[in-house]
């Protein structure tokens, strides 16, 4: 398989001029959005999907993140977005930082200093370039030198979501097999190689506020109540093969139609969840009206959701404009913003803003 830059995480080779002091290193990631889904852990303590997942990493909406070592600190000091980070973000980070200390074999606490591009929580996949972004740059702070698969295993320790971020351009998610460390060694992402596929993403944002149930408690009430989930995962292991062969064509139509059926399955498996979990909204509705009429008038254009009220549509990038221009009259009031393929994570050098 050939892999060209843009997939391989770089600078992940020892410390040299991408720390500073060899204490702290630096990492910049990117969202990813999911073409088709990973919704349900089959193993919640070590992040074991239930689904292969298949994604577009983007240019926009990334995470900076700043990993220092203290020997001095007895505990973890986690800033996210210039404020102390509390309750549950400040656990995740701290227990992810512990799983990277056991893979270091060192116990020095640190300081984490985050900063999003977007609005944390949202269904916006913060989470995705947040763990990507921390998993490169811990890695490095702890002088860990993994290759790309161990990285992604790494981050999907923090969200099944990130282990995709680590790439650029298109990545799928191994569900893996087995259970315990069988399962653990066999889930990781990795690249897809299409060179050539540069569609466009446009995402409709109607509401930037953080969502009422996280996706993890969503996806877990899911997986235990929804009589539709197990139906949805079934079919989503045709929709990924069927995917992959879109993909290889170059064929935007059909990967847009397999990504809009495989989103609005997840969805379902959650309205039919005891209680239900919606995430769509009103707006979220008309944006999808809006899509439905572009494709009347002749546009390809195709939904995909996430674990939140936005959407984000697929289309050729010289249909962009107009796709956002309908978007935005169907949903007055949402902002709007066109996404590409973007790069895998990596560090940042000192010199770098
Ligand atoms: C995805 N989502 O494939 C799916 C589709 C949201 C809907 O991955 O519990 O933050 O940390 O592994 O990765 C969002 O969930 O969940 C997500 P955890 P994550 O992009």
């Amino acid at each position: 398989m050939t892999i060209d830059h843009e997939m391989v995480p770089t600078g992940l080779t020892g410390l040299t001029g991408s720390t500073d002091s060899g204490h702290g290193a630096t990492a910049v990631a990117h969202p990813n959005i999911a073409l088709i889904k990973y919704w349900g852990k089959r193993d919640e303590r070590l992040i074991i999907p239930y689904v292969d997942s298949l994604s577009m990493t983007l240019d926009v909406f990334p995470t900076h993140t700043t990993v220092r070592l203290d020997p001095e600190a007895r505990t973890d000091d986690v800033v996210l977005d210039g404020r102390p980070a509390e309750g549950e973000p400040r656990r995740r980070v701290v227990l992810f930082l512990d799983l990277v200390r056991e893979w270091a074999g060192r116990d020095e606490r640190a300081a984490v200093d985050t900063r999003n591009a977007v609005p944390t929580g949202a269904g916006l996949a913060s989470s995705a370039s947040g763990f990507a972004a921390l998993a490169v740059a811990a890695s490095a702070a702890y002088g860990l030198d993994l290759d790309p698969t161990a990285l992604s295993r790494l981050a999907r320790r923090g969200s099944a979501s990130a282990s995709r971020s680590i790439f650029g351009g298109f990545a799928v998610c191994h569900a893996g097999r087995g259970v315990g460390e069988a399962a653990d060694l066999s889930s990781f992402a990795e690249p897809v190689p299409l060179p050539d596929f540069d569609p466009a993403l446009v995402v409709a944002l109607v509401n930037a506020g953080p969502k009422a149930v996280s996706s993890r408690a969503a996806m877990r009430r899911t997986v235990e109540t929804s009589p539709l989930y197990r139906a949805w995962a079934t079919s989503s292991k045709g929709d990924l093969t069927d995917v992959h062969a879109a993909l290889r064509r170059g064929d935007l139509e059909a990967v847009g139609e397999i990504a809009e059926r495989n989103a609005l399955g997840m969805h379902a498996t959650m309205l039919a969840a005891r209680p239900a979990v919606r995430y769509m909204s009103p707006a979220t509705v008309a944006v999808l009206d809006g899509v439905l009429q572009l494709r009347k008038d002749g546009v390809a254009a195709y939904a995909t959701m996430d674990a939140g009220p936005n959407v984000k549509v697929l289309c050729h990038p010289e249909a962009a404009p107009r796709v956002a221009e309908t978007l935005l009259a169907a949903a007055p009031g949402c902002s709007v913003l066109t996404a590409r393929r973007g790069p895998g994570a990596r560090l940042r050098s000192a010199d770098e803003q």
